[in-house]
């Protein structure tokens, strides 16, 4: 639970309010100091627990989308399209032998040819097919969670049906929510809550499809929940992302701007190197990835291609690097060695002892 709201204070939080020259300089100040920034460690598990109590809400992190809603990068990326709806498999099995297998099994499969080695053609037709599927599990969540939302069942939600079950999970009696609308009252929430209200408004004016009558049929609300498979939505969350961003109100972000934010403050020598690899991370994502034509300017454009799970060219781009990672011989191909060696990449779990484990397995 934590996560979410954290993750939605620090986007729409303390920092709305500020003049964008003063956030620059924040920003260009505490950069200086190489302040410590809150990293995003909460582990997949974490996440899964964060999305049922707060089922309604659209998460903060999308699976296989290479940024989270509020700008972090998605550390558990490679995983996700690796893995496919086996994310976290790996996380309960405590014995290393099955997971090895497991892993082995995985690799067979990308391995479509049977050469016993992974080209950057089959990994990037595997991480196509793992998208998918992190895709139909969206879908089906949605399914739940609609469902919830829509308690008449009659296919439509309206903004305010869904504003009263928000409202509720932030602790407001149901009742009191649902009768001051109906009266046409003002409701009191607090100011972050409003400030939340308004941009998931926004939000839902976004997903509603002509005619504008703020109702969302059950397709509505899956691209409300998850942007990432909707041409128009990925667009909105794109321009959203850099908003939060941008600091000189060019509608671009510079390699300061991506660099800069959230701001928190150093704590210890642990958060510096934390934040540390924060910088360094971003630096390398917007420079080889994310500006795509390298003149030190990161457009919506390119923001848009780079966060579409759907990119081909984006999928062959991954494939290549996740290869690259591994690729203790240099052919440019995955070797069960290799994948094994380097497991945590792959799995985020280290499965030890992988030199014999090659002999076991095969
Ligand atoms: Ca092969
Ligand atoms: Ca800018
Ligand atoms: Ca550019
Ligand atoms: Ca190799």
């Amino acid at each position: 639970m934590v996560w979410s709201w954290v993750a939605m204070a620090s986007r729409w939080g303390p920092l709305v309010g500020l003049a964008p020259r003063c956030l620059w300089l924040l920003g260009a100040v505490l950069l200086m100091d190489a302040s410590a920034r809150p990293a995003n460690h909460s582990s997949t598990r974490e996440r899964a627990a964060n999305r049922e109590e707060n089922e309604i809400l659209p998460p903060d992190h999308l699976n296989g989308v290479k940024l989270e809603m509020d700008g972090h990068l998605n550390r558990g990326f490679h995983q996700e399209v690796f893995l496919g709806k086996d994310l976290g498999g790996f996380e309960e099995d405590v014995e290393p032998r099955r997971s090895r297998r497991k892993l082995m099994v995985i690799f067979s499969k990308v391995d479509v040819n049977t050469d016993r080695k992974i080209s950057a053609k089959e990994m990037q037709r595997w991480i196509m097919e793992k998208t998918a599927e992190h895709f139909q599990e969206a879908m089906e969540e949605s399914k739940t969670h609609f469902r919830a939302v829509d308690p008449d069942g009659d296919g439509h939600v309206s903004w305010d049906e869904y504003k009263v079950k928000f409202l509720a999970s932030k602790g407001h009696s149901e009742k009191e929510v649902a009768d001051a609308i109906r009266l046409n009252e003002e409701l009191k929430v607090d100011e972050e809550t409003q400030e939340v209200l308004e941009n998931l408004r926004d939000r839902w004016y976004q997903a509603d499809s002509p005619p504008a009558d703020l109702l969302l049929t059950e397709e509505e609300f899956l691209s409300f929940l998850h942007p990432e498979h909707s041409r128009g939505m990925l667009r909105f969350m794109v321009k959203e992302i850099v908003r939060d961003l941008d600091q000189d109100g060019d509608k671009q972000l510079s390699l300061p701007e991506f660099v800069s934010l959230p701001v928190g403050t150093v704590e210890n020598q642990q958060g510096q190197d934390i934040d540390d690899n924060w910088v360094k991370d971003r630096k390398k994502e917007f420079e080889e990835l994310i500006d795509s034509n390298h003149d030190g300017i990161v457009t919506a454009e390119e923001l848009e291609s780079y966060m579409d799970p759907m990119n081909e060219y984006n999928a062959l781009n991954e494939a290549k690097q996740m290869i690259a990672v591994a690729d203790e011989n240099q052919n440019h191909h995955l070797e069960p060695e290799e994948v094994l060696k380097y497991s945590e990449f792959f799995t985020g779990s280290k499965l030890v002892d992988y030199a014999r484990s090659v002999h076991e397995e095969f």
